[in-house]
């Protein structure tokens, strides 16, 4: 880990940085039950278990006071009519924000609050989108051929909260319609208990 002031590049197109501590990669087995149609997933799945969405992280102490930052990396396709999406989380310290800046590609990001608030905001390359605490988030790839490339940075200490999501899903799906990313309901959304 570097200690004081350092400079990371992200080379365009790609978003690869050019340093970074962890590459994480997330196949679609790591999305068992969030996909609504599930005969596709399954389908899918049988053939290959292909990458959705790549992160590399700059880590930093889990403390008060750091940034972790880093460039995730969703890639475009979709499972039925749904398109590429991450898993999406919580923060587990719930009152911490997250700040996006979208690099390349074009997306949206779902996200909602444990009080039953939901939003949905398009991602393009220029944008930055402000997560206030409390908002759950997940970058959807609406794009047809390019990746999804974003910047974000977040509290150090703000650690991910998965299970809700996993247990319930997100109220709103992306789906493509006509050609078009389309934002409805999801059925399989539940209340926590
Ligand atoms: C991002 C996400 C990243 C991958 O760094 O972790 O986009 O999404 P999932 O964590 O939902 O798999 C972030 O929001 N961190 O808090
Ligand atoms: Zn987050």
């Amino acid at each position: 880990m570097q200690d004081g002031p350092f400079t990371i590049s992200i080379a365009l197109p790609g978003g690869i940085p050019s340093q970074y501590d962890h590459h994480i990669v997330r196949t679609l087995s790591s999305m068992r039950g969030q996909y609504a149609d599930q005969g596709s997933y399954e389908a899918m799945l049988a053939r290959e278990d292909v990458v959705l969405y790549e992160v590399y992280e700059i880590h930093r102490p889990e403390v008060p006071g750091e940034l972790l930052h880093g460039v995730s990396i969703v890639h475009p396709g979709k499972v039925g009519d749904e398109y590429f999406m991450t898993k999406g989380h919580f923060h587990a310290v719930l009152e911490t924000a997250e700040v996006y800046y979208c690099l390349q590609g074009e997306g949206m990001m779902v996200m909602e609050t444990p009080e039953g608030e939901w939003a949905v905001e398009e991602l393009r390359p220029g944008k930055v989108l402000y997560i206030p605490p409390r908002w759950a988030h997940r970058s959807v790839n609406t794009g047809r051929e390019k990746d999804l490339v974003m910047f974000f940075t977040y509290p150090a200490y703000a650690g991910h909260d998965y299970g809700t999501i996993e247990r319930q899903g997100f109220r709103k799906l992306v789906v493509e319609r006509d050609s078009q990313p389309c934002i409805v309901d999801n059925p399989r959304w539940r209340a926590g208990e």
